[in-house]
This record gives C-alpha cells, sequence and structure tokens, in this order.
C-alpha cells in the first residue's frame, strides 16, 4: 500500500510515521508512506496557501491552486483508490471503513486546515471526506496519522501475530476483553483463576462474556441497544 498525504505541516506528521507498527510497516517494505508539502506547489513569493473567505467572517480558507497542482501532479504518477479529505464534516471513521480503505493499493489523504479548503477541491478532487470523531482538531495532520495508522496495522505481515488485528475492539462488533500478565498476583489483586487454568475452550467463553459486559456496558450502540 503507498498513501501520499498533503498537507500545510509535515513536520506534525513525521514523528508518529518514523515509530512503532508504521515504521515496521515501512522497514519491511509493505507500506510507502509520502508527506508532501503544499507550500511546495505554491508559485507566489510569500508561497501561500490560504486567502480570506469570500463572503468575510473569521478564519483563512485553503487556497485551491497549490492542492489541485499537487493532486493532479500525483494523479499523473500512478492511479489512486480514493483521494481522501480529512474535515471535522465528514462520514464518520469506523472500523469497517478501516477494513475496506486497508485493501486499497493508492491512497491521498489531503489534510484540512484553517476553516477549511475551497469547496472546489472538495466537489472536483475528494472522492472521500472523513471525520475521526466528534471533535474539532486545530488540522487534518492528526486525523490522517489516526487514519494511516490504523490501515497500516491491517496490512498482511505487518503485525507479527497474524490473529492479533483480529482481535482488537470492533473487529467482532464488540470491545476487546480485559487482559492480564504477570505477576498472578499483584499487591493482592489475583488474575481472575479461568485465565490460569489451560483451559482454552473456557478461557475463550470467558473473553467472550467479558466483551459482551463491556460493550453493554460502555456502548450499549455497537450492540444495536442505544
Ligand atoms: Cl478529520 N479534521 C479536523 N480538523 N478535525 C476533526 C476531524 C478531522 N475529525 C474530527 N475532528
Amino acid at each position: 500500500m503507498r498513501i501520499d498525504i498533503l498537507t500545510v505541516l509535515p513536520e506534525l506528521l513525521q514523528s508518529p510515521l518514523d515509530h512503532s507498527i508504521v515504521k515496521r510497516a515501512r522497514d519491511k517494505g509493505l507500506a510507502e508512506i509520502h508527506l508532501h508539502n503544499l507550500r511546495d506547489y505554491t508559485d507566489d513569493t510569500y508561497r501561500s496557501v490560504d486567502d480570506y473567505a469570500f463572503g468575510g467572517g473569521a478564519g483563512m480558507v485553503m487556497k485551491p491552486e497549490p492542492i489541485a497542482r499537487a493532486i493532479e501532479k500525483l494523479q499523473g504518477e500512478r492511479n489512486y483508490d480514493e483521494v481522501i479529505y480529512t474535515t471535522p464534516d465528514g462520514i464518520p471513521y469506523k472500523q469497517p471503513m478501516a477494513n475496506r480503505l486497508s485493501t486499497c493499493q493508492n491512497l491521498m489523504i489531503l489534510c484540512g486546515h484553517y476553516k477549511g479548503v475551497d469547496q472546489r477541491i472538495r466537489d472536483h478532487f475528494i472522492t472521500l471526506e472523513i471525520s475521526i470523531g466528534d471533535y474539532v482538531l486545530s488540522g487534518g495532520e492528526l486525523a490522517a496519522v489516526v487514519i494511516t495508522d490504523s490501515l497500516v496495522r491491517l496490512l498482511p505481515g505487518v503485525i507479527s501475530d497474524e490473529t492479533s488485528a483480529l482481535t482488537d475492539s470492533f473487529q467482532d462488533g464488540l470491545l476487546a476483553p480485559p487482559v492480564y500478565t504477570r505477576p498472578a498476583d499483584f499487591r493482592g489483586w489475583k488474575v481472575p483463576e479461568v485465565l490460569l487454568s489451560g483451559h482454552a475452550a473456557r478461557i475463550e467463553e470467558w473473553r467472550m462474556q467479558q466483551a459482551i459486559k463491556r460493550t453493554r456496558e460502555r456502548r450499549p450502540g455497537l450492540l444495536g441497544k442505544e
């Protein structure tokens, strides 16, 4: 998978993409992530990427020209499955969308900033608008990192224990059950007996019950009960 990220703040993305699972995936050649600074696609002396909103109002709007130039340059080099725009008014990002996007070959992500991008870019270039939750971020960069991480960890061969991504919260529509490691007794707080029993079937049953209990208590909506 290749992901091209268009941003006015590449520095904000660099570190999280150079660590942990995403770094491992890149080192293994399973994911390629390229950052593009939108300022490199400007043509004025000030390299400006934003301008005042027509009609007035507070806040700047991202200018269309540098964005169109960047998108079209990349589209001239390969075909993109989706051109994604990160924005609080996008479609809520959930695990099924991550699963679908993780099967794509080439993705582009445009990070929104200021009051957003000129609507004509959204109308004519963007194929998918994503919000990562009902809160406002200062820019789409952190959302792009979230999306990238969630996709890369699903690529075959990235997570060493092949089953591990499948047992994540949400993969079966449930929250994940509690987990424990040694010591079995920590300050008198004991690990549930069943996990020490060696009884695979009983352990599986306990985990399923715990997952359902947690989901009912914390996220009843996931069980279809609001
Ligand atoms: Cl994708 N971008 C911004 N700027 N804020 C957000 C968001 C995205 N998702 C939730 N809040």
